[in-house]
């Protein structure tokens, strides 16, 4: 298949994009490389040091003899995005070129303004080039679990049957995000639903829970190809940001409580997943949705573990209990279906102390590279 991978030089997409190509699709990269200036901004970096998305391209050429294309620009720039469409004539779309970090987001308004523009208007450019120049291809769009917030009843995927007054419809699953970002993607959810049911695109979205990891069989190859490995309070998430707080003995950075539950997955399974959305496109005129988490876990779980591997290894470390400075619920339900990407054939990688192991190796490795004044939270949500 013609792929195009949209945010192919950040965390989720550079694995995928190595991925697709080693199962032999024909893949382009479109990035405008703005994650790389928001460490700038943010005196921040990746904790592995990358390379540039030119020399990790060639290294893969190099190494496997596959071309992967590259298109630098901003999907905000709707004649570009025009341009990438009418030379690649893409089967599947994957959009993950989007601003995904909360608390980014709710640093001040100008944030919080630039991540919905970016986000929503990113995505209406999508919609309408797919629409204008490749309407049959399919759209493979990252959303994110946090769209659904954390309700009192079971999360289905995507919609939610519902008796009122004596009648029924299936309807779109409640949305109650937590973040300017989180907010973000049920924006554009509504606009890739609009789309689908008014000119009959087909959209796949994929709600995804919390990434951890980084190495993918395809970033192991080379030093070269190596993922970027996020830890700070911006940017890095929760498992990733332990074990590299672990690896530099410093406290596990739990907020408050710590009973906020989420759904987890492994980088591995990520790239798996979009193989298996493209591989099954959604039909034309259907917005489908899967949610996208192998597990669940409470954050306070997730901090013990990552202590008692950290401990095996000769690492002390204590878990902290920071004063909060998200607005969430920090005791809660949490129960969501994650039934569907299974059931087209994910087997996932199920969080074991050697994956914990694998990832705490790989933190130690770098460690000096950490900039011990980015792992406290600054940004609070009030
Ligand atoms: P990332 O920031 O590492 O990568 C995103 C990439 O998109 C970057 O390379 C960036 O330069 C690019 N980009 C952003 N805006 C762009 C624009 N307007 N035009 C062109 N390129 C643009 O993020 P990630 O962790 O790889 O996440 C990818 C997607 O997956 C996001 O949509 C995110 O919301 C979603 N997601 C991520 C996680 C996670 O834990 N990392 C979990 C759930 C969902
Ligand atoms: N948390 C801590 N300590 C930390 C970091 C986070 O306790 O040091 C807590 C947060 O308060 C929150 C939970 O862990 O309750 C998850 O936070 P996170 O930073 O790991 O993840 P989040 O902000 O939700 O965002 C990340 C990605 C985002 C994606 C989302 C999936 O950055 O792109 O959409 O995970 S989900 O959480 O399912 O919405």
């Amino acid at each position: 298949m013609k792929i195009v991978v949209a945010g192919g030089d950040g965390f989720c997409g550079w694995p995928t994009a190595l991925y697709l190509s080693n199962k032999g699709h024909d893949v382009t990269i479109v990035d405008n490389l703005i994650r790389r200036k928001w460490d700038q901004e943010l005196h921040s970096n990746s904790l592995t040091p990358i390379a540039g998305i030119e020399q990790r391209i060639a290294r893969w050429r190099e190494l496997t003899g596959r071309s992967i294309g590259l298109y630098v620009g901003d999907l905000n720039q709707y004649d570009f995005l025009r341009t990438v469409l009418l030379q690649t004539k893409p089967d599947a779309f994957v959009h993950f070129a989007e601003q995904r970090s909360a608390p980014y987001s709710m640093i001040d308004r100008e944030h919080a303004v630039f991540t919905q523009v970016n986000n929503v208007v990113g995505t209406l450019n999508v919609i309408y080039a797919i629409k204008e120049i490749v309407p049959d291809c399919h759209i493979i769009k990252l959303g994110t679990m946090g769209e659904y917030g954390t309700p009192n009843i079971d999360i289905e995927e995507g919609y939610i049957k519902i008796a009122h007054n004596g009648r029924e419809d299936v309807l779109p699953y409640p949305k109650q995000p937590g973040s300017m970002y989180h907010l973000s993607k049920v924006h554009d959810s509504h606009n890739l639903m609009f789309a689908c049911r008014v000119w009959g695109l087909r959209v796949t979205d994929l709600n995804q829970g919390v990434v951890y990891g980084l190495h993918t069989e395809e970033t192991l190859l080379d030093p070269v190809l190596v993922n970027r490995f996020d830890y700070d309070a911006v940017f890095g998430t929760a498992l990733n940001r332990f074990l590299i707080q672990a690896a530099i003995g410093h406290d596990l950075t739990v907020y408050g409580e710590g009973g906020q539950t989420r759904g987890f997955l492994d980088i591995r399974d990520t790239v798996r997943c979009i193989e298996i959305a493209a591989e099954h496109p959604a039909d034309i005129g259907e917005f489908r949705v899967f949610n996208q988490f192998t597990e669940e876990f409470s954050v306070l779980e997730l901090a013990e573990k990552v202590r008692k591997v950290a401990l095996d290894e000769g690492l002390a470390c204590h878990v902290s209990h920071l004063s909060n400075p998200r607005v969430e619920k920090e005791k809660h339900y949490y129960y969501a279906k994650n039934t569907k990407l299974k059931d087209l054939g994910l087997e996932p990688h199920l969080l074991s102390d050697e994956t914990l192991r694998g990832i705490l190796q790989t933190a130690v490795e770098h460690r000096s590279r950490v900039l011990t004044e980015n792992v406290l939270p600054t940004v609070t949500w009030k």
